[in-house]
Parts: C-alpha cells; structure tokens; sequence
C-alpha cells in the first residue's frame, strides 16, 4: 500500500525493499495543489458552514476557510481563531470530491493511526465542509418524533420485515427464551470478565472518547470475534431467525463477517453515529451490503443504552450533522430475548446508559453483521456448525477498521473466559 513502509522479510530472496514506484513527498505535493484547487471551486457553497474552519494538509502551512459571509473565502490567518480545526490528508479532498469516500468515515477513520488527524473544535463544521465538497451533499435524518408510527417489538415476522423497509430496523420479538437469554447472558459475562482479567478488553471507541469524554479503559465492553470464544457463541448462529431475515434480505450467499457483543455499562458514553457500512467505500448508499442482528440478552430500554436510531435513515442520501449526539434518534427498545434487525444503511449507534452504577445491566446484544458475499475465505451465513467450529482458531475475516487489533487479541481471549 502506498507510503506503508515495507515489513521484515521473511524468505530469503523476496526482499523488494529496494525498489520504490511510489513517491511520497511529490504525491502530496500534487494532491495538496489539488485539494487546494477543489476547495477553491468549491467557495460559492461553502459559505454554508457559517463559521470559520483551520485547515492543514501534513506539514504544509495552515489555511482558514472562513464562511462567516455570502461569499466564503480562503484566508491565511483568522484572527478571531477558527470554530473547528481540520487536519486532512489532501487526498482525502479529493476523494470526498470525487464520492469515492464518506465524509463521516474519512473524517475520522485516521485517529486509530495519528490522533492529531481528529479534528477538534465544533465537529459538524468539518462533516459540513467535508459533505459539500461531495457531489450530492446528504439531507439530515428527519427526528425520531416527526414519524406517527415506529416499530415495535413484535412476533409478526411479516410486519418487522415491513418495519425494516419502511423504517431501517425492526424488533423480533421472543427469539431466545429466557433460559436461553440466560444460558447466552453467562457466556458473555464470563467471557468479559475473562478479557478484563486478561487486560485485553476493549471498551469504547478511542475518536468517541477524544471527542465526547469519558475513559478509553472506560465502563463498556467490547467483544470482538466471537467465533472464536464458545460453543454457545457457535449454537447461536444456528439460530432461525438468521435463515428467515438474511437471504430475504441479502440472497442465499451472505456471509457473515463481524460477530460481537457490545456491554453498554452504566456511566458510558454513547458511541458515534454510524451506518454499518460506513467502512465500505465508495460510499453507495442506493443499496443496503448487509444486514446486522442484534440479540438483546436483558431487558433494553432508553435508559440502560439501548441501540439508538433514526428511523427511515436508510433511505436517500441521508447523513447526520453532527455524529456525536444521539439527539434525534430514538431507542430501539424491546424486552430480554428479542432481536434488533437493522439494513446496513441505517444511522444508529449504541446509547447512553444512565442507570445508576450496579444498577440494571447494560446493553449485552450479541451482534452479527452479515454482508453480501464477497471474498471466499469468509464464513457462509449456512455453513453447518462443524464448518464453523473447524474455523475457530483461524480468524474469520472482519471488515470494521478495529478490528485489526481485535483480531490479533482473539486468539488469546478464546483461553481466557473466566468461569
Ligand atoms: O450495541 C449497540 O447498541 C450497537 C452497536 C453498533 O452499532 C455496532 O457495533 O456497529
Ligand atoms: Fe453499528
């Protein structure tokens, strides 16, 4: 990959370390003269983000877009300080100019790597700034209480399926029983309280953390690659609910690439707003790549963190201002046992919960995204267990970002469940 300097060798004879097609200083010279020449196109819209914003492209000199007027201009200094501060490589201009990249995931996709790449200040001026630079800037999700109808939990298969189309999510009702909510509630208390103890516990997202607060080691949990950690995580994708909603939704040849549980603990702060396929780009909003499932293991409700949503966001070329408030969405309440079905393209996010510490336990939904097919080496949604017990051990694909380090942790989490 372009400027990733190339790893140890390995295998005598295969050292390419010596030879180099790519350029890295003369490319970022050519895109910053680019990304220049795009915002200055760009200047009779950008008067929209009303505020002054500070832009630097690496070590270049800083430059300020300031759209205070009618007309926005390109400045050299700001003298009352800029709102927000935009550190960016220029490429990524040119990408969000060319709609080959989602301002709201090539904002801040780079933190994991470089945390001077989190733009500081008022957030939604860069996500606005970033979003007219596109060719179809998106509308605001419309607010969770202009709608007269949302979804409910139900039994009626038919109507949640109604529900997702119309909405983006529905609530499937009474999917596990209560002793089989409880039997799923055991396996991953003790397989959290295994990774904490291990100190390998992943909790909330670092951008979340350096924008809203809170503590990286903070209150909620993480777990990632569940495939590798249990039969009962194993049992549980032999569940039907899985066969009625996927291929109705994807086709026969889903696969499964993310399997989750999220532990949202009193004292959390909410996770940023996403759609669940942010991560694949370009950004293609006219067709939905996955389907996610979320298995409520206790009773969810506004106030424990249940998943946040803005309903029919699915639809049209819709995004939030502002990721980082959940003010506007609603909580997709349902009792212990049911399931959240969502269409990849919602905007939604994991909600606060602000039961009193040792109160009422989280959020425990056990999450499985499931894509559209398309790299063999991932799990068939149908494989019989016996296939999908051979690949514990070897990793299952995942396509989120943090999953990398998740990854490389799994195999050392699978010994370390606490019973
Ligand atoms: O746990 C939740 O409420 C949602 C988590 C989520 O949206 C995700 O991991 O993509
Ligand atoms: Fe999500």
């Amino acid at each position: 990959m372009a400027g990733v300097a190339p790893g140890k060798t390995y295998t005598p004879g295969l050292d390419f370390s010596g030879v180099t097609y790519t350029w890295p200083a003369k490319k970022a010279e050519l895109d910053a003269d680019s990304a220049h020449r795009i915002i200055q196109e760009k200047l009779p819209v950008l008067d929209q983000i009303n505020a002054p914003l500070a832009v630097t492209f690496g070590d270049r000199q800083t430059f300020f877009v300031d759209g205070r007027s009618d007309e926005a201009r390109i400045l050299d200094s700001c003298d009352d300080g800029p709102d927000c501060r935009l550190n960016i490589k220029p490429e990524y201009i040119i990408q969000f100019y060319e709609d080959k990249l989602e301002p709201r995931f090539g904002l801040f996709k780079d933190y994991f790597f470089n945390e001077a790449s989190m733009p500081s200040g008022r957030i939604p001026v860069a996500i606005k700034f970033a979003d007219l630079l596109t060719p179809h800037p998106p509308m605001p999700p419309k607010p969770a209480s202009s709608f007269s109808r949302l979804p409910e939990a139900t039994e009626d298969i038919d109507q949640v399926k109604r529900d997702i189309e119309e909405f983006g999510h529905g609530l499937v009702k009474n999917v596990l029983s209560p002793e089989q909510a409880a039997i799923m509630r055991k396996a991953l208390t003790e397989q959290a309280a295994g990774e904490r103890k291990a100190g390998i516990e992943l909790t909330v997202c670092a951008q979340t953390v350096a924008q809203v607060g809170g503590e990286l080691d903070g209150p909620n949990q993480r777990l990632w690659t569940l495939i590798n950690k249990g039969n009962d995580f194993l049992d549980l994708l032999s569940h039907p609910i899985i066969d009625e909603f996927i291929p109705w939704f994807l086709g026969e040849h889903a696969i499964i690439t993310t399997y989750t549980a999220n532990i949202a603990r009193p004292g959390n702060v909410s996770m940023q707003l996403h759609t669940d396929q942010v991560a694949i780009q370009p950004p293609i909003r006219d067709i939905s790549f996955g389907m996610n499932i979320l298995f409520y293991l206790e009773d969810v409700t506004e106030k424990n963190g249940a998943t946040r949503v803005y309903p029919r966001s699915h639809l049209g070329q819709v995004a939030p201002e502002d990721i980082f408030t959940v003010e506007g969405t609603v909580p997709a309440e349902a009792p212990a046992g049911a399931a959240l079905v969502i269409d990849s393209r919602i905007w939604h996010a994991t909600g606060p919960n602000r039961e009193a510490a040792g109160g009422a336990a989280g959020d425990p939904a056990v999450l499985h995204s499931l894509v559209r097919a398309a790299a063999g080496e991932q799990l068939p949604v149908a494989a019989p267990k016996r296939r999908l017990a051979q690949a514990v051990g070897t990793a299952p694909s995942e396509c989120w970002a943090s999953t990398r380090r998740a990854r490389s942790l799994a195999s050392t989490a699978r010994f370390a469940r606490a019973r």
